[in-house]
């Protein structure tokens, strides 16, 4: 079984324990922390860099972050018997459709099981019984309908493309491989992930030898490969078991600058070099660059000195989109980039506290996270759950659990040396732009950290004016994950994002830079526009477990590709500019 099947399993068992709760089939049996259990192994399988059954055979499930003892187990069954007899006692009580509806983005549980007594046979036939008005005739909500039906159009045109963190872990592993060889001088990962965009289309490397043919030869054999594509002397397309797609070009170290610049890319940046090339009486291409008139070619060890000939400066790999780079570099005039050796904190994390958070709880204890920002060098670290719910919480009861744990933190923070902590909380922006814990318990915190978690889909001017309200409150200090998207998942929500920044920037609120991997938000793109209006942000990792603390470097690359330097972003500044930002004393 590969490691998707494995994890559209664990959700169909996490959505069946769903069902059953909310129809009150042994619902008081199912807590929201068993599913939950499910989605996050799911979610950790789908990115892992091995294949699960290798992992299992080496007896290594322990090792996946998200799977404890009773998965273990059942995970074992699945795989010495191809079936686990527990997950088909919980998913016997339900239409096997519904599970299919399940991966439609924005339809639900409830919505799925609702769509099931329509005796629909396939997504293709629910498409078309959508789009020919037959289910709304036979009653079922036209509001519905539309959203069913955009969400059918998303999931066509899944680019299927990997999230940059998990591409990155691959692209480390072949690295590896490639520069085992004696004969290879120098070996590069290339490509949208040196660019560091989000989501990577395939991974491509380029490797400088004196001899090409025999580090192809070399890397054909690479273990994982389940295809060699196209081998040339020079070149080769390999697939890897994951799918994924991988480019070598191997070249001469005299060149290795202009194999490097032209398989970095971006494809408009180089064709926009190539032009000024041309200007100057160059060409450029992969395997030099070459003076048209004598076919004489000029040496370039490094890209730097590539770049040089052309009279420009050389534009980081981030901001190769020409998108004005090429400009900067010929006018020297490039900013100098935020890099992660400037990051001094983590401000969005999740530990395990007992707050009987609404969602997304953590793996960890606070004080594991106060090491690991310890680990990570910091100056400071911010603790930011999620509080109870107001659906199953009463105000005083929240009032009083936030207040046990800001008690709790402020005798950590006694007890602690080397670090300064931050107590607060990441709420909910709920449905009318009010926020989802009163006043009084907001008050005692040292930072608030405000997002929207639900109604993802409603119209535009519904979701700027929930923003909006938020960057009004005296007490939100970031709105989370500004966009709300998901990659490979939901797209960002539509919003006026000029209006956003104007207010954010007016009413010092900073906007994170959420560097999650499938979340990466706010965007690149809206990085750039956003600087434009003086706004400030937070690289933060939203991290649920210590582990992903680590993924700091992928939200730098956000804030890099958006052009933003060190002096636009809060957590490059020292514990003392800090606590006088947010006003703690
Ligand atoms: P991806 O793989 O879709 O995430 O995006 P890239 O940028 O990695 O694109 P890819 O793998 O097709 O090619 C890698 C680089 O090679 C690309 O960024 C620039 C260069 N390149 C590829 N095709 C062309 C082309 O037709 N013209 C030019 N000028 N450069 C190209
Ligand atoms: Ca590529
Ligand atoms: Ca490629």
């Amino acid at each position: 079984m590969t490691n998707l099947e494995v994890a559209k399993l664990l959700r169909s068992v996490a959505a069946a324990l769903t069902l059953k709760k909310a129809n009150l089939l042994d619902g008081n049996k199912v807590s929201l922390f068993q599913v939950r259990a499910y989605e996050n192994a799911a979610t950790s399988i789908e990115n892992l860099t091995s294949e699960i059954e290798d992992l299992w055979e080496e007896d290594k499930l322990g090792d996946i972050p998200g799977v404890g003892e009773s998965l273990k187990k059942y995970l074992n069954e699945l795989f010495k018997n191809g079936k686990v007899e527990h997950f088909e006692k919980i998913m016997k009580a339900f239409d096997p459709i519904i599970f299919e509806f399940l991966e439609i983005p924005g339809v639900g549980p409830k919505t799925a099981e609702e769509l099931a007594k329509y005796k629909i046979k396939s997504l293709g036939d629910l498409k078309k019984r959508l789009k020919n008005g037959e289910l709304v005739r036979e009653g079922f909500s036209v509001k519905v309908a539309e959203k069913i039906l955009s969400g059918l159009e998303e999931l066509s045109s899944r680019t299927g493309r990997m999230l940059l963190p998990y591409a990155s872990s691959y692209a480390d592993k072949i690295l590896e491989y490639l520069k085992n060889n004696p004969k290879v001088l120098a070996a590069d990962a290339l490509g949208s992930l040196r660019r560091q965009v989000s989501t990577v289309g395939d991974l491509d490397f380029a490797a400088s030898a004196k001899d090409p043919t025999d580090v192809i030869n070399h890397f054909v054999k690479m273990p994982g490969i389940t295809q060699i594509v196209d081998q040339g002397k020079s070149s080769a397309t390999v697939v890897l078991a994951s799918g994924l797609h991988v480019d070598l070009l191997v070249g001469k170290p005299e060149s290795y600058g202009a194999l490097l610049q032209h398989f970095t890319g971006s494809k408009n940046h180089n064709i926009r070099l190539r032009n000024i090339a041309n200007e100057q009486g160059l060409s450029l291409s992969e395997y030099g660059v070459k003076n048209t008139k004598s076919g004489h070619i000029i040496p370039t060890k490094t890209e730097e000195e590539l770049y040089k000939i052309l009279k420009m400066d050389t534009p980081a790999p981030e901001i190769r989109e020409d998108t004005g780079e090429i400009e900067a570099a010929l006018a020297h005039r490039l900013p100098k980039l935020v890099e992660f050796k400037d990051i001094k904190g983590d401000l969005h994390l999740h530990s395990n506290f007992q707050l009987e958070p609404s969602h997304g709880s953590g793996a960890n204890t606070i004080q594991d996270l106060i090491n690991k920002a310890k680990g990570l060098g910091y100056e400071y670290v911010g603790i930011s759950d999620h509080p109870p719910a107001f659906t199953t919480h009463t105000r005083s009861e929240i009032i009083k659990l936030i207040e046990k744990r800001t008690k709790f933190i402020h005798s950590l923070k006694k007890s602690t040396k080397n670090i300064q902590i931050l107590n607060g909380l990441e709420i909910d922006i709920v449905g009318d732009g009010s926020l989802s814990v009163p006043d009084e318990a907001l008050k005692t915190l040292d930072f608030c950290i405000a997002g929207i978690h639900s109604g993802h889909r409603s119209h535009k001017d519904i979701l700027t004016k929930r923003i909006i309200k938020a960057l009004m409150s005296p007490y939100v200090d970031i709105i989370s994950h500004p966009s709300g998207r998901l990659l490979n998942e939901r797209d960002s929500f539509e919003a006026d994002w000029e209006e956003i920044f104007r207010v954010a920037a007016k009413n010092n609120k900073v906007l994170e830079i959420n560097g999650y991997p499938n979340r990466m938000d706010l965007r690149d793109d809206l990085v750039r526009q956003a600087k434009e209006f003086e706004v400030k942000f937070v690289i933060d990792t939203d991290a649920h477990e210590v582990s992903q603390m680590e993924n700091m470097k992928f939200g730098v690359a956000v804030a890099r590709r958006g052009w933003a330097q060190s002096s636009d972003i809060i957590n490059t500044w020292d514990w003392k500019k800090i606590a006088q930002w947010f006003n703690i004393n």
